[in-house]
């Protein structure tokens, strides 16, 4: 009978090893997802290790908010990788060798292929799963969503880290960079939210996330301003965000 069992464990195990090598990256990473995910305790340690070890490597620094965006989108979509944390100051040589440019985050999987831009992370990410719909509405709003996180990531970047840096701009004062720079994105984002619970809608998108990150920065440089600024609507949206129990699980040590 244990001999049975072990013989269709064994079957079992081929047959998904060989399925998985003929699949593409994209859905072998799956399969190894729902039998990690489904499957926990029937799995036998060493198919386990196996399917662990080809789990996804994601480079990232916990308080970088293009590795927090794309931490939100891979917890969201329930895909597992392994998390390796970096020193930016000292970067590890495996990660220069898949990336020369060293930016994190970075996703390396095992057939070698390289993810190496956040927003394309959140993209894979949910193209794969996307149970709270976080890609819905990109139909009727693709243009406006890419355009916002566009904005999001030039401009106000850009005004972002004058306000946080100002002794490196010494152009302006920090205050027009944080009252007028800043204040062209975020009034927009204003706008929205005293309209809207999220930027496209009463649910979250991956516009919400893909920006949040850098929101947070800007309200930290000085967040007992932001707490008494006239950004009522995009407070409320930061400051829940901030509360969020996906957020604080992407944040932990
Ligand atoms: N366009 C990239 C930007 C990523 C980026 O600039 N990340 C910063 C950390 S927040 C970084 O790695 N900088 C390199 C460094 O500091 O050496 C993306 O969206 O992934």
């Amino acid at each position: 009978m244990a001999c049975a069992v072990a013989w269709r464990c064994a079957v079992r195990l081929m047959l998904e090893n060989e399925l998985a090598s003929e699949l593409s990256t994209k859905l072998a990473n799956k399969l190894a997802n729902k039998l990690l995910t489904k499957h926990p305790n029937k799995s036998p340690d060493n198919q386990a290790r196996k399917l662990e070890n080809k789990l996804p490597a994601l480079y990232t620094f916990r308080r970088c908010p293009y590795a927090i965006r794309a931490r939100l989108a891979i917890k969201v979509s329930g895909i597992r990788v392994e998390e390796i944390e970096v020193k930016l100051s000292d970067k590890p040589a495996a990660l220069i060798a898949i990336s020369p440019k060293a930016t994190v985050p970075v996703l390396h999987f095992a057939d070698g292929t390289v993810i190496e831009e956040s927003l394309d992370i959140m993209r894979w990410a949910l193209a794969l799963h996307d149970p709270d719909s976080w890609l819905a509405g990109r139909a009727k709003d693709n243009e406006d969503t890419d355009t916002l996180i566009n904005t999001n990531d030039t401009n106000f970047k850009q005004a972002l880290d004058c306000y946080k840096y100002p002794d490196r701009f010494p152009e302006h004062t920090q205050q027009h960079y944080r009252d007028v720079d800043a204040a062209v994105f975020l009034g927009a984002l204003e706008t929205r939210l005293s309209e809207t619970r999220f930027l496209f809608g009463n649910n979250i998108t991956l516009a919400d996330a893909a920006i949040f990150p850098f929101v947070r920065q800007y309200a930290a440089v000085d967040i007992d301003w932001f707490n008494a600024s006239a950004y009522v609507a995009l407070r409320g949206w930061h400051d829940a965000w901030q509360a969020s129990a996906l957020f604080q699980s992407v944040m932990r040590k």
